[in-house]
């Protein structure tokens, strides 16, 4: 199953996307019936499966849980090569553009390659640009870079169009995981307007209305991590 394809063809047809996002270090294999239900019950299309500090292993074990309980899409959203795992369906292959880290612009892919090699997974080329959201994130502590500042829209819209015509295949303007503030949607607009390929935008989103607002800036995909793991009654306000 070819998920790049489905993105592409949902942005065609004017449908929505919302992934919901699991960290292997909270979620655990053992006690998703739950969540899974509710999750399976919503609007919800695809799965990503992620963190910024995971143990070895622990992402592959979540993967294969996941598949007993749901016939989403999981796609890997890694923090790390160590969460590279065969049995999801698709790896986000994120080059983090709005930093000047060499190891998370180039250097940890090619490291990631000779594990890659010897799986099947889906590669999406996606420029990952980290925005100020108020307070410090765990890509930043982890990445070592700043966040792009809100105030210049222009720069973050350079940078955006700049890995459209390096060959990315997706963007994803991040927030951060439990930012104070989401991405604004004058900057899910501006970008939208200058990119021909889909916008993920992610971090902060914790309401209906949040979410609505970043489907209507232009958002083609939503990313939603926090908000459902603090509170499951979330999945009521978003049903099928
Ligand atoms: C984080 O964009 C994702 O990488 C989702 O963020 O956890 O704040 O929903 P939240």
């Amino acid at each position: 199953m070819k998920l790049y394809p489905n993105i592409l063809s949902a942005v065609e047809k004017r449908e929505k996307l919302l992934a919901v996002l699991m960290d292997p270090d909270k979620a655990k294999p053992e006690s998703l019936d739950g969540f899974m239900q509710k999750l399976n019950n919503s609007i919800a299309t695809h799965i990503f499966v992620g963190g910024s500090t995971v143990e070895e292993f622990a992402t592959e074990n979540l993967v294969i849980a996941l598949k007993k309980h749901s016939n989403l899409p999981i796609v890997l959203f890694p923090g790390d090569i160590s969460q590279i795992t065969n049995e999801a369906n698709s790896i986000l292959y994120l080059s983090l553009l709005s930093g000047r880290n060499p190891e998370y612009l180039i250097g940890k892919h090619i490291a990631s390659v000779s594990k890659l090699r010897n799986t099947n997974l889906e590669v999406i080329p996606t420029g990952y640009l980290l925005i100020e959201n108020g307070k410090e994130t765990a890509v930043q502590r982890v990445t070592q870079t700043a966040p792009m500042p809100i105030n210049n829209e222009q720069a973050i819209v350079d940078t955006a169009k700049a890995g459209e015509l390096l060959g990315m295949r997706l963007i994803y303007l991040e927030a951060g995981s439990g930012a104070k503030k989401a991405i604004p949607s004058s900057i899910i607009s501006a970008v939208k307007e200058e990119l021909g390929i889909p916008i993920i935008v992610g971090g902060g989103i914790r309401s209906k209305e949040q979410l609505d607002a970043a489907y209507q800036a232009g958002a083609d995909l939503v990313v939603i991590g926090t908000a459902f793991e603090e509170d499951e009654s979330f999945f009521n306000q978003l049903k099928k």
